[in-house]
C-alpha cells in the first residue's frame, strides 16, 4: 500500500513537473543543422534558460502560447510565437551576415573586431536638434573638446586629434584646413544622418588605416528592405538656450537593383547662455546636403557613390583668437564591394573618396582688429583609396589583406594690416603675408594582413601586421623656417604597427577579450609645419618639427561583457561589462617652452617664449570603463557607467593633456513602441591631475540632469521634448577651450550651456 501511495505521489511530481516545462525545442544552425548550444530562450512571460550541448532546451508556457526570443552570438535574434501543442519545435537560426557595407562592427562576433562597441540606433529615438559632437556625449569614455558650440572634437580616453582615427562609412575622411581645427570633421556630417558610431577601442585592427588609439566610425542611413519604394521625411527643432533652430528633409527611392538618397539640412545656432546667463559667443550658422546612390549588380555585388556638400557660415569661437567667415566642404565618395564568391577568395572590398574643405577666417570682432586685421584662407585636400580581399585559404581560416593611401595637402595664407604697433597708431597701416601651412602634404602608403583563426569553437584569435610609408614635403617654407631648419627636405618614414587578441565566448551571454595592439602615428602637419601660429589651448606661439618619430602607443587591455537573465520580482536582465587598459608612449609629441627661440609676432606681448614640438619618451596612460544595469518590467532600464583615466608625462612630471575627469552616468530608461523617456545624471569629480605646462588648471566637478520624452502620437509623427542642464547648473569641462582674445572674457575656460528646453517633431512618409 505504501508502495503504491509513493509510487502514485512520484507519478504525480513527474506529471507536475512536466506541466512545469510544457515546451521542449532545440535550436539548430540553418545552414548545417548542427546544434547551437548556449543559445539563450527568453519567453515574453520572463521566464528563461538556455539550450544544452545538443542545443535543446525545456520550457515552461502559457497554455494559450507566448512569443519566445531566442539569441545566439553571431547570429539573427529570431522571436516566433509559440504554445504547448506545436509539432514543429526546430527553431532555425540564420548566421549575420560576414560584411555589410562600409561597417565594422556587423554583430557576428567571428568576424568583429576585438573591443568593439556600437552606440544606439539613433535616428529612430531622435528628439532634439544636436550637433555631430552630441552624439558622443552620452557614450562610456568619450568627452568633447570644445572650443565653442561649433568646432568640436570627440576625445575617447584622452586620445584625441590625429590619435583617433574618425572617418565615416568605413573609411571616408575629411581632413580640417584650419590650423585651429575650427573645422573638424564633426562639422562635415549631417548629424540626423548619422544611424550609429562603431567603436574600437584601441589599435586592435590594422584594416582600417594606420591606428594609434583607437577607431571612431560614423555610419550613415542605409537603405534596407523595408524601405523599398518612395519613402522621406522631414524634421524640425528649436533649442531655446540660444534660439536654435534647425531644419531638414530626406528623400530616398529604393527598389531591389537601386536606391538613392538625398538630403538637406540648415541650422542656425544662436549664442548660448551658461548657468548665469552669461551669453557665450558661440552662434553658427551651417547648410548641408548630400546625394547618395546605389546600384546593386547582384545580391552579393554593389556599387555606391556619395557625394556631399557642408557650408559653415559666421561661426563665432569663443575659445579661439578668430572667427570663421566661411566653410565650404565638398565630399565625393565611391565603394565597390562584391562578396559571396565561392573560392578561396571569399569578397573584395574598394573605396576611393576625395574631399575639399575651403576655410575663410578673420579676427574682425576680437579686440586684436584694432592693431591688426588679419584674414586667413586656407584650404585642405584629403584623398585616399582602399582595396581589401577577403580570403579562406582553410576551414578555419580568414585572412583580410590590402593597400590603403591616404593623401593630405594643405595650403593658405594669412593676411596681416598692422595698423597699431608699439610705437601707436600709424599713418599708413602696414601689410604682411604669412604663410600657414607653406603648401605641405603628408601621404600614407599602407599594408595590411589581418588574420582570424578559432582555435576552438568558442575562442578566436586574432593576428595584424600592418606596414605605413608616409612621405611628407614642405613646398613653400617661410624663410625663418628654413633658417632654423636647414635640412629641410622630402621625408619618408617606415611605420610598422600590429595587433593580436583572443576573443572568448564561453556562451552568448558572457564573452571575454584580451588584446595588445601597438598603434603608430606620424606627426600630423601642424606638429611638423606650423610656424608661429597660436595653436594650442594656450596662446603661445607653436613653431612646428619637421624631423619628429612617429609616436608609439602600445597598449594593452582585458575586458569582459554578459548579461544574466533574471527570473524574479519583475526583473529581466542583468547586464554588466569592463574595460580596463594600460598604454605605454614611445616618442609621445608635445609642445615644449625652446628658450632659443621668441616670439615673431606681436613680440612684446605675453608669453613672449614659444612652444616647439618635440618627442618625449617617458609617458604612460592607464584607465577603465565599468557598466552595469538592469531591465525591470519588460520596458524600463537602470545603467550605471564609470569612466576614468589617469596619464602620466614623466619627462614633465605632470599629466598628459587633455585628460577627462573620473565621470559617473545614472541612466533610467523607458522605451516602448510609441513612448519612450529617459532621465541621465551625469556626476563629473573634479580634476587636479593636469597638464600645467599645457596651460590646463583644476576644474572643479558638478552634476548635470538631462532628461528627455520621445512620443509616436499618429502614425508617421514623432514628437520629442528634452530639457538639458535642468537645474541651470553653471559649470565647464576639463576640456572646454579658454576664452581667446574676447573683449568681455578674460582668459578663463568657457563655459557649458545651462538649462536648455527643446522640441524636435519629424514627419515620415
Ligand atoms: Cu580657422
Amino acid at each position: 500500500m505504501n508502495f503504491k501511495y509513493l509510487l502514485a505521489s512520484l507519478l504525480f511530481t513527474i506529471g507536475q513537473l512536466s506541466m512545469a516545462q510544457n515546451f521542449d525545442g532545440k535550436v539548430l544552425d540553418s545552414q548545417n543543422n548542427s546544434p547551437l548550444p548556449q543559445a539563450h530562450v527568453l519567453s515574453q512571460k520572463g521566464s528563461a534558460t538556455y539550450t544544452d550541448a545538443n542545443g535543446n532546451f525545456q520550457l515552461s508556457i502559457p497554455e494559450k502560447g507566448t512569443t519566445v526570443t531566442i539569441s545566439y552570438m553571431g547570429y539573427k535574434t529570431i522571436q516566433q510565437f509559440i504554445s504547448p501543442n506545436n509539432t514543429t519545435n526546430q527553431f532555425l537560426m540564420e548566421e549575420e551576415p560576414f560584411e555589410v557595407h562600409g561597417v565594422m562592427v556587423t554583430g557576428n562576433a567571428k568576424i568583429d573586431p576585438v573591443f568593439a562597441a556600437v552606440t544606439n540606433d539613433y535616428v529612430k529615438k531622435i528628439v532634439q536638434p544636436r550637433n555631430v559632437a552630441d552624439l558622443f556625449n552620452d557614450l562610456n569614455g568619450f568627452s568633447l573638446i570644445k572650443r565653442g558650440n561649433y568646432a568640436i572634437d570627440p576625445s575617447f580616453r584622452a586620445t584625441q586629434y590625429e590619435q583617433l582615427n574618425v572617418q565615416f562609412d568605413g573609411g571616408t575622411k575629411a581632413m580640417h584646413a584650419c590650423p585651429n581645427r575650427m573645422d573638424p570633421i564633426t562639422t562635415h556630417v549631417i548629424p540626423e544622418e548619422i544611424e550609429r558610431i562603431e567603436i574600437i577601442k584601441g589599435p586592435y585592427t590594422v584594416r582600417y588605416g594606420a591606428t594609434f588609439g583607437g577607431i571612431v566610425n560614423l555610419v550613415t542611413q542605409k537603405p534596407g528592405i523595408d524601405d523599398y519604394g518612395i519613402s522621406g521625411s522631414v524634421q524640425a527643432g528649436y533649442e531655446s538656450n540660444g534660439n536654435s533652430l534647425v531644419s531638414m528633409a530626406r528623400l530616398q527611392q529604393a527598389t531591389e537593383k537601386y536606391d538613392v538618397v538625398g538630403n538637406v539640412g540648415f541650422r542656425d545656432f544662436g549664442n548660448y547662455e551658461d548657468g548665469d546667463s552669461v551669453e557665450i559667443p558661440s552662434s553658427f550658422r551651417s547648410l548641408d546636403y548630400g546625394l547618395r546612390v546605389g546600384y546593386n549588380f547582384t545580391e552579393n555585388q554593389r556599387l555606391q557613390a556619395h557625394w556631399r556638400q557642408s557650408y559653415g557660415r559666421d561661426v563665432l569661437h569663443a575659445g579661439l583668437p578668430m572667427d570663421t567667415e566661411t566653410d565650404d566642404s565638398s565630399i565625393f565618395s565611391l565603394d565597390y564591394n562584391l562578396n559571396g564568391l565561392t573560392g578561396v577568395l571569399k569578397g573584395l572590398d574598394a573605396k576611393v573618396y576625395y574631399s575639399y574643405v575651403d576655410h575663410l577666417m578673420t579676427n574682425a570682432q576680437r579686440p586684436t582688429f584694432m592693431m591688426v586685421d588679419a584674414v586667413s584662407s586656407v584650404d585642405a585636400v584629403t584623398a585616399g583609396g582602399k582595396l581589401e580581399l577577403e580570403f579562406k585559404p582553410s576551414e578555419k581560416l580568414t585572412l583580410f589583406t590590402g593597400v590603403d593611401m591616404l593623401h593630405i595637402a594643405r595650403d593658405g595664407q594669412r593676411t596681416r594690416l598692422v595698423k597699431q604697433n608699439a610705437m601707436g597708431t600709424l599713418a599708413t597701416p602696414m601689410e604682411f603675408t604669412d604663410k600657414v601651412w607653406q603648401d605641405s602634404y603628408i601621404n600614407d602608403f599602407g599594408l595590411f594582413v589581418e588574420g582570424k583563426y578559432p582555435i576552438s569553437n568558442k575562442t578566436i584569435l586574432t593576428a595584424g601586421l600592418r606596414y605605413d610609408g608616409v612621405i611628407s614635403d614642405i613646398r613653400d617654407p617661410e624663410a625663418d623656417f628654413a633658417a632654423l631648419y636647414t635640412d629641410l627636405d622630402k621625408r619618408t618614414e617606415h611605420n610598422i604597427s600590429g595587433t593580436a587578441s583572443i576573443k572568448y565566448a564561453l556562451s552568448s551571454q558572457f564573452l571575454m577579450e584580451v588584446a595588445y595592439g601597438r598603434g603608430v602615428r606620424s606627426a600630423n602637419m601642424v606638429e611638423r609645419f606650423i610656424n608661429h601660429f597660436s595653436v594650442g589651448q594656450d596662446s603661445y606661439e607653436y613653431i612646428g618639427n619637421p624631423n619628429l618619430d612617429a609616436e608609439i602607443n602600445n597598449q594593452f587591455e582585458v575586458g569582459f561583457k554578459g548579461k544574466i537573465p533574471l527570473e524574479a520580482n519583475g526583473f529581466d536582465q542583468f547586464n554588466y561589462g569592463s574595460s580596463f587598459y594600460y598604454s605605454f608612449y614611445e616618442n609621445y609629441i608635445v609642445a615644449v617652452i625652446d628658450p632659443t627661440q621668441s616670439r615673431k609676432f606681436m613680440p612684446m606681448q605675453e608669453p613672449t617664449s614659444v612652444k616647439v614640438y618635440r618627442n618625449l619618451n617617458d609617458a604612460y596612460k592607464t584607465g577603465f570603463e565599468v557598466n552595469a544595469g538592469v531591465d525591470f518590467l519588460n520596458n524600463f532600464n537602470f545603467t550605471t557607467e564609470l569612466s576614468y583615466v589617469y596619464a602620466k608625462n614623466k619627462d614633465l612630471n605632470e599629466s598628459l593633456p587633455l585628460v577627462p575627469p573620473l565621470v559617473t552616468r545614472f541612466k533610467l530608461g523607458f522605451e516602448k513602441e510609441k513612448f519612450w523617456a529617459n532621465a541621465n545624471y551625469t556626476l563629473t569629480s573634479k580634476q587636479d591631475n593636469i597638464a600645467s605646462s599645457f596651460g590646463e588648471t583644476v576644474t572643479d566637478g558638478y552634476n548635470v540632469l538631462d532628461i528627455r520624452l520621445g512620443v509616436v502620437p499618429f502614425k508617421n509623427i514623432t514628437i520629442g521634448v528634452a530639457a538639458l542642464n535642468v537645474f541651470d547648473i553653471t559649470y565647464n569641462n576639463h576640456l572646454n577651450f579658454s576664452y581667446n582674445n574676447q573683449t568681455d572674457f578674460d582668459s578663463v575656460p568657457i563655459n557649458d550651456p545651462g538649462r536648455n528646453l527643446s522640441a524636435f517633431v519629424q514627419y515620415k512618409f
